[in-house]
């Protein structure tokens, strides 16, 4: 009976190799269930996910249902599809409504983002916060004219004088605000793409006209009985997903650029194994940064250093997870703890002394978790608060951002010494990285002769030593095998040529995998990438930042098709975005601004549309037709990355390069063959 209960009981957790590729996490599974605490792997394995809502075919957007329209075995050839929900609504309004509503989450969450680092811009601007400055100010003059905020202004005699510099950041930080609500236009930033596309935009009616109201059409369309035909829906989705890429997501990566610096290569390192027994242990987490840079230069400072070794600590060792990490690492080299599936193993480590959290990604097990621990769990956001009593909540304002993060610094330090006797577990593995690529890095890089400009870039992609670019971003999804998907996609990418540009957790597998190092191009990469990166000193992969930077990703896209040579279109550039472990909302925002930017991008895991054929084949098939590129769903990671390739080599031949590739390729046998022909 007793073996009986134990059998039981061990078929309840997960099994951690099956669970993670990393070693790391997968010996942190094994530490949690010794301790017989639960984590997302172990209630994976017991919460089933539904069926019916994983296609995407259940409704309850009224009283009189859920209405649950199960696709079962598929309709056979010409079989017409009657299934339909209590009003009427047919499998392919439920899943359109479904998906729309998911671009509206995301596309809110991302732009409310924005929202803050503005608010806090013009905070700086008015001086009304010592906690921050205006840092880069060339990137400030290099935006105030897509604001249409002048840089200079005539003298007298009719000479071009520089206008004052705080005069500009209030303009751009007021002008940038009124892009959230502003009653006519369209959002400014959307004649940043090239001008071929903002026509395709204009000609289909999906210029979003300011980024709340997106939203907000959404969640009317959506409600009972207003908006029942998929591909009207579909037209909102796609302008409220551009008011996220290339509005609420590029604002707030170009003020957090100015506000707090334009990310420039440096080195740092990733995974559990950079948290210290001997130090104060921070662990920040979330996406918002206007917090965490002001805790970041907190506890660099002698003044808590010193109050840390009055404690019995050697020091103060921060670490991130989730995008957070990615901003605070490629600004300041804080190092990454690890990705989304890591946030409750870094609280078993036992040596967490604090754990900070703001916006989105946030498990609310954490709590639980941290009971078990002496670990401090602060909330610092207003919109997001945990129910249970031992969470503390320290709100943030960046009118009192200093004290506030000194308070949390502080009760991490005081903390330390409550882990005395427990013992801690910290797994040994960590990896180099280099992160903080940006348009601007890119573009010194892989820049011409004299280091500018995208033309080396594009000559290479021309000549075939870089066959093409894949963007692969996005979440864990504890579904799949934790970064299984991320590692394997991207390897097959670069060993086939085709450079990464990554973001989010995919860029924090990468770095726990060792990918993020110019070293790395020698085993991994093709002979064409391994060559570019040798002479150039890069990875073969390129770390570009958080979610909200997946705006950097459409600006260096954009700079490729600038420089000539790859067509006059984002869609005719040798490209494919991928996210092969997506979860969140955002990344269905993503998803779309990036198709409806004209580029082909696959998901993996699963597709929320899979009960409604119809719709699904015009996400993936009828949106090519009209923004010229289309979404695709591809599980199996090497099929994954080979459908992105096939995508790239078509375009290649489009452009006419792919002959050119063929002839770097050729063996010196090949070449022998011909010059005797
Ligand atoms: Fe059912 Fe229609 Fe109500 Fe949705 S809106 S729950 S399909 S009755
Ligand atoms: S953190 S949105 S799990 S990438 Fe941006 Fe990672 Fe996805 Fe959160």
């Amino acid at each position: 009976m007793a073996e009986e209960k134990a059998i039981e009981k061990k078929a309840k957790v997960a099994d951690p190799v099956a669970a993670s590729i990393d070693k790391a996490t997968q010996e942190m599974i094994v530490r949690a269930q010794e301790l017989g605490i639960d984590t997302c792997f172990d209630r994976a394995v017991t919460l089933k996910p539904c069926n019916i809502g994983n296609q995407g075919t259940c409704c309850k957007n009224c009283g009189m249902g859920p209405c649950r329209l199960p696709l079962g075995k598929g309709l056979a050839e010409g079989e017409e599809d009657t299934r339909k929900g209590i009003c009427g609504a047919t499998p392919n309004t439920i899943a359109a409504r479904n998906f729309t509503r998911m671009i509206a989450a995301g596309a809110a969450a991302h732009s409310d983002h924005g929202r803050s680092v503005a608010e806090v811009f013009l905070s700086a601007a008015r001086k009304e916060t010592d906690a921050y400055q205006i840092k880069d100010t060339q990137k400030l003059l290099d935006i105030a004219p897509y604001f249409n905020v002048a840089t200079t202004v005539k003298s007298e005699d009719g000479q071009d004088l520089d206008r004052d510099i705080d005069e500009i950041a209030l303009e751009v930080a007021e002008v940038a605000l009124r892009e959230w609500g502003k009653e006519e236009g369209e959002l400014l930033y959307l004649k940043r793409a090239p001008q071929p596309r903002y026509e395709i935009w204009k000609k289909l009616g999906v210029l979003p006209r300011n980024i709340d109201r997106e939203v907000v059409d959404i969640m009317h369309r959506t409600h009972i009985g207003v908006d029942q035909d998929y591909k009207n829906l579909m037209k909102q989705g796609t302008r409220c997903a551009l008011a996220d890429g290339w509005g609420g997501s590029m604002m707030a990566t170009d003020l957090q650029d100015v506000l707090f610096g334009t990310p420039y290569p440096l080195q740092s390192e990733a995974n559990l194994g950079i948290m210290k027994d001997d130090h104060v242990n921070i662990i920040i987490h979330g996406h918002e940064p206007v917090l965490s840079e002001v805790i970041v230069a907190v506890s660099q400072s002698q003044e808590m250093i010193d109050y840390a070794k009055s404690k019995g600590a050697k020091g103060i060792q921060m670490g991130g997870i989730c995008c957070t990490a990615n901003e605070i690492l490629q600004r300041h080299g804080v190092p990454l703890a690890g990705t989304f599936l890591q946030q409750e193993l870094a609280i078993v480590t036992g040596a967490c002394d604090a754990m900070v959290v703001d916006v989105q990604c946030v498990f609310q097990n954490l709590a639980n978790v941290a009971k078990c621990f002496h670990t401090k769990l602060i909330t610092t956001h207003p919109m997001a608060k945990m129910e249970q009593d031992n969470v503390i909540h320290i709100e943030f304002d960046e009118h009192h951002a200093l004290e506030d993060a000194k308070k949390i610094v502080k009760l991490a330090i005081d903390n330390f010494e409550n882990r005395k006797g427990k013992g801690s577990f910290i797994p040994q593995y960590k990896s180099p990285l280099i992160a903080g690529f940006g348009v601007e890095s890119i573009k010194y890089h892989l820049g011409g002769t004299w280091r500018g400009d995208y033309f080396t870039l594009n000559d290479n992609i021309i000549n075939g030593r870089i066959r093409g670019i894949g963007a692969v971003v996005g979440c864990n999804n504890v579904r799949t095998r934790h970064n299984e998907g991320h590692i394997t996609v991207v390897k097959e990418l670069i060993k086939n040529d085709v450079i990464v540009l990554t973001t989010g957790c995919n860029a924090i597998a990468c770095a726990m995998e060792g990918l993020l190092t110019p070293e790395t191009a020698q085993v991994y990469c093709g002979p064409g990438l391994a060559e570019v990166c040798e002479v150039v000193g890069i990875p073969p992969v390129l770390h570009m930042g958080s979610c909200v930077d997946n705006s950097r990703i459409l600006l260096a896209a954009t700079e490729v098709v600038r420089a000539g040579g790859l067509g006059k279109d984002l869609s005719e550039v040798p490209a494919a975005g991928s996210a092969p472990e997506w979860m969140s909302e955002k990344a269905i925002s993503i998803g779309q601004y990036v198709v409806a930017s004209g580029v082909y991008t696959v998901f993996g895991t699963t597709f929320p549309t899979s009960g409604a054929p119809v719709f699904q084949d015009y996400l993936f098939k009828g949106h090519e037709q009209l923004y010229g590129g289309m979404w695709d769903f591809e599980p199996d990671p090497i099929k994954h990355a080979h459908k992105m390739i096939a995508h790239i080599d078509k375009k290649r031949k489009a452009l006419g390069i792919d002959k050119a590739r063929e002839r770097v390729l050729m063996s010196m046998e090949d070449r022998q063959k011909l010059s005797a022909a």
